[in-house]
């Protein structure tokens, strides 16, 4: 059967001459109508965990610039919430976590595999709900962040520049921290099973802080977890379409790609597309990686950028994205502007 979503026909590995286009976090702040719904809620996981707020919200962009394919509005945050690590959103602050310091202490605490999902039920409804308002060109991307990025919040107890808590962990007890990624990972792919089952077509996993790790602990915390979770997840679903997203890889993106068997690479801002391009076999499908903060620049520069981006990507199944999420202070013109490039071209 012909693939009528542009999204999922890219991510077969089939090249389309406009390419199919979304941007991460395009539900967000620069959204005015996201702003508008934030404004009456308190607390951001309570948004992530009320169906008719968070199906809306998913629904706001596509609404606004018809992306090619929607992403479920929640947070990487819900699974540490629902493994019973308390966090919350603070508002100037940002994510703030009960902080693990006992790795052992953690695991005998460890909740079971039912109460963790009946927690995240909430989320399962989202994607049930958003299925039945989506257009059927549109495809519905699920996601978790990758175990290493999570567990950066669960250890740091929130946003890190360093992750200093997590490395002198890490190097503390390797076997420990093994187990503890090897726990997280589980459940992230119970979660993301789950979300296949509720509806969504496609996985994207963060791993937004792999930058920070040295090559044998990329291979260790980055590559081996999302390779277990990819290969559960393919022993139920075969056919679901997984990009991994391991931000700050570097010169490491092509073996990420080799051993995870993603069939996608979001590709990061700080990365040369030409380099990718040379280095990444031509049936791993790319997504990315306009600097984000070219949206905040001219015109002229826009132009430049997203025209030299297409023109390095042309023979290659291609996703059109930013290379990390888009800021609140993105003109919506410019948002436009930059989807009329690529729809024009
Ligand atoms: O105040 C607000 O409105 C909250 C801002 C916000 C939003 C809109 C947060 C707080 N999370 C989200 C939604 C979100 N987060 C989505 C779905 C919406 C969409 O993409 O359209 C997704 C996919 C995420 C993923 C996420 N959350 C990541 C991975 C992607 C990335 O940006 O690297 C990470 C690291 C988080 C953690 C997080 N969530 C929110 C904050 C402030 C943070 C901390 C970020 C940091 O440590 O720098």
């Amino acid at each position: 059967m012909l693939e009528t979503k542009k999204f999922l026909n890219t991510l077969k590995g089939n090249k389309e001459f406009n390419p199919p286009v979304w941007f991460m976090r395009q539900a967000g702040r620069y959204l005015p109508e996201y702003r508008e719904i934030r404004s009456n809620c308190d607390n951001f996981l309570d948004m992530c965990y009320t169906s008719e707020i968070a199906s809306e919200v998913t629904l706001q962009p596509i609404k606004r610039f018809q992306f090619d394919a929607a992403i479920l509005f929640s947070d990487i945050l819900v699974v540490p919430d629902a493994m019973g690590v308390k966090t919350s959103f603070i508002k100037g602050k940002g994510p703030v976590l009960e902080a693990i310091t006992d790795l052992q202490k953690f695991k005998n605490s460890k909740k079971n595999k039912e109460v963790f999902l009946s927690h995240l039920q909430p989320v399962f409804d989202t994607i049930e709900r958003i299925k039945t308002q989506l257009d059927s060109k549109t495809a519905l991307i699920g996601f978790a962040g990758s175990p290493w990025t999570v567990a950066t919040y669960m250890i740091e107890g929130g946003s890190s520049k360093d992750f200093k808590s997590i490395k002198s962990m890490m190097y503390a007890n390797e076997e420990d921290f093994s187990d503890f990624i090897d726990v997280v990972a589980d459940y992230t792919a119970e979660y993301l099973l789950k979300q296949i089952e509720s509806g969504v077509e496609v996985i994207q996993l963060f791993d937004s802080w792999s930058g920070a790790l040295g090559k044998d602990e990329f291979i260790n915390y980055s590559i081996h977890p999302n390779q277990k979770i990819i290969s559960s997840i393919r022993k139920h679903y075969p056919e679901i379409p997984i990009i991994g997203f391991p931000k700050g890889a570097s010169i490491y993106y092509p073996e990420y790609a080799h051993h995870t068997k993603v069939n996608a690479l979001g590709i990061d801002y700080s990365m040369d597309m030409q380099w990718i391009v040379d280095n990444v076999p031509k049936d791993i499908v790319l997504q990315g990686n306009l600097d984000p903060i070219v949206l905040l620049g001219s015109k002229e520069i826009i132009k430049r950028k997203v025209e030299k981006l297409l023109d390095i990507t042309s023979e290659r199944a291609f996703i059109f994205n930013l290379g990390h999420g888009i800021v609140p202070q993105t003109p919506i013109e410019n948002v436009e502007y930059v989807l009329q490039l690529i729809r024009d071209k």
